[in-house]
């Protein structure tokens, strides 16, 4: 089957997007052509399969590709954050930053594009509009919106955890007569803001790197805050030619240490508990950490910091005080200070001096869960207390994480099921990656968190690896067993309960988006216990799975 479709895929090649009304089939059609898509489509071209991805963009890179907002960078050491899988890449590529910023990240996985010849197979500017699963012949038909259609045995959607891009529904928000813009569709071309009365609303990560680096030219700035967060210093820096050498000797241990972590992070919890020690000595690892760069003060902490507890508590009003200490007026300071949700509920914004813009002159806080937006009108924001005119307005508002851009690729399973009927209390996978009544179907972008390049990489591999099972063993298809999914379901949402990442209204459980079902949107578990379950699932002949 491969080799006729790899013909049929050269033909394909050959012709572009193959003769008008000429439908194409592939062993595989991936959605995204961001980080797993790239991935995905490399490991799975050198497995011998026919593969084609589609990505709506226009251009390769996915969430580096859209994020393309003033202060978008990493929160993961760059080095942690390339791909592994070529030693070749690793010593040649040489990242600038330790955190590096979304033009380089973009680059990078142009180059990448390049350098592996990935282009060939990728179509860009393509909108699916539905993909069908056809009973008979096993086979996922893919519609586009301007009417091309593609088959391909698997469907393989990777299309990013973050997104789909949410703007609230605000009332008359079409009546504004300035220039509006959400983070995640940033223009190529930027946005002018110099000068000019800018509001932001929103101060997730997102929102914290985008107004530090934007209160530096606008005339002046508004942020409309509805929760406050807790955030750390990046403490970002160039990357010297002797650490440059380090680094590229090391990437062994990097990925080592990756492998090995909750998140896969190059950061290790202290195994103490934060109560055992005394007071000062707890306080000195706090100080300690709190002046090294990234996650370190978050992930390399008290074991215990991490858990719904005392310790937890003792450090968020550690990270309370270091906002109270940057900021001059304590009115202000005071509503900057996190005090509706745990420390580490919400993944930690990294900043660089965004404390600091609320000390100049031309910034302006507006708390809008005391005094909520009630509309936008033509010259601003309106809220209960106060109108704000303003000449840009941005959304940093956000994603409908997860499942937000899978359901609106109009999935139809087998007797026509859809999977946004089926995840609308929540999303039914088994292990994320495969729904029931979907076969053929995997869905790697529901199953990474923490690092995604590091999570994303061995997932590819083990659905890749899958799917040579199936071609070796002569199936047509695989999906997840209803028995396997409900034990799946039943398991995220009990342990899910427990952990930190389920506490806040965040993205993690839908939360933020007005009427979304609330549920833990990943695995409960760390990244090495979920690379063990699926490696035990492979062990006993893809035990979980119909295979037929
Ligand atoms: O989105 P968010 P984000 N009225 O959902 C507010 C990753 N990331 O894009 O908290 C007023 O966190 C909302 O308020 P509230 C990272 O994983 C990584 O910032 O819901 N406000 C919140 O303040 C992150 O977790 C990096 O009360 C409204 C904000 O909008 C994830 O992306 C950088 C509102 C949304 O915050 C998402 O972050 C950036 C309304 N109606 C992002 N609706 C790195 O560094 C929403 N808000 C790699």
């Amino acid at each position: 089957m491969a080799s006729s479709l790899h013909q049929e895929q050269e033909r394909a090649q050959e012709s572009g997007k193959g003769n008008p009304g000429e439908i194409q089939r592939y062993d595989a059609v991936i959605i995204g052509a961001g980080v797993t898509g790239l991935y995905s489509l490399y490991r799975m071209r050198e497995l011998g399969f026919s593969v084609r991805a589609f990505d709506h963009a226009g251009g390769v890179g996915g969430t580096w590709f859209w994020n393309r907002y003033p202060g978008c960078r990493f929160d993961s050491e760059s080095y942690s954050y390339g791909y592994s899988f070529s030693e070749e890449l690793l010593q040649e590529w040489d990242w600038k930053e330790h955190y590096s910023g979304q033009p380089e990240n973009e680059r990078y996985l142009n180059y990448v594009a390049d350098k592996f010849d990935l282009r060939k197979d990728i179509q860009l500017n393509a909108h699916v509009d539905s993909a069908v699963f056809d009973q008979t012949e096993n086979c996922w038909e893919i519609s586009f919106e301007d009417g091309q259609k593609v088959l391909g045995q698997y469907l393989i959607t990777s299309v990013g955890s973050l997104s789909d891009g949410y703007t609230p529904d605000f009332a008359g928000i079409e009546s504004f007569k300035g220039a509006t813009c959400h983070t995640s569709k940033w223009p190529k071309e930027g946005m002018d803001l110099v000068g000019k009365r800018v509001g932001v609303i929103g101060t997730g990560a997102t929102g914290v790197q985008l107004i530090t680096e934007i209160a530096k030219e606008v005339g002046h700035l508004t942020v409309f805050q509805r929760t406050a967060n807790y955030c750390a210093p990046l403490r970002n820096g160039l990357i010297d030619d002797e650490t440059q050498r380090k680094i590229k000797a090391s990437y062994p241990e990097i990925f080592k240490k990756c492998s090995e972590t909750p998140g896969s992070f190059m950061h290790e919890f202290d195994p103490r508990s934060a109560m055992e020690v005394s007071p000062e000595e707890r306080q000195e690892q706090y100080e300690r950490l709190w002046a090294e760069p990234g996650f370190k003060k978050w992930l390399s902490n008290f074991r215990d910091v991490m858990v719904p507890g005392e310790a937890n508590e003792d450090y968020a009003e550690f990270v309370r005080n270091k906002i109270r200490e940057r900021v001059n007026d304590p009115v202000v300071a005071e509503m900057l200070v996190p005090k509706d949700h745990m420390f580490g509920s919400k993944r930690l914004p990294c900043e660089s001096g965004y404390y600091e813009v609320y000390n100049q002159d031309n910034v302006l806080l507006v708390d809008v869960r005391e005094a909520p937006i009630e509309r936008i009108t033509p010259q601003g924001v309106k809220t209960k207390d106060a109108e704000y005119e303003l000449d840009v307005i941005i959304f940093a508002t956000g994603f409908d994480a997860v499942t937000g851009s899978l359901v609106k690729l109009d999935i139809q399973g087998e007797g026509g099921q859809t999977l946004k009927d089926k995840f609308a209390n929540g999303p039914r996978t088994y292990m994320g990656i495969s729904s029931a009544g979907f076969p053929n179907l995997f869905t790697i972008n529901a199953a990474s968190v923490g690092n995604f390049v590091r999570a994303a990489e061995p997932l590819v591999d083990w659905v890749s690896e899958a799917m040579c099972y199936v071609r070796d063993n002569e199936y047509m298809r695989i999906s997840a067993t209803p028995e396997a999914e409900n034990a799946w379901v039943k398991h995220v949402n009990e342990d899910g309960a427990k952990i930190l990442r389920t506490q806040a209204n965040s993205w993690f459980v839908g939360a933020n988006i007005p009427g979304k079902a609330r549920a833990l949107l990943t695995a409960p578990d760390t990244a090495p216990v979920m690379r063990a379950k699926r490696a035990q699932v492979a062990a006993n002949g893809y035990e979980g799975f119909d295979l037929q």
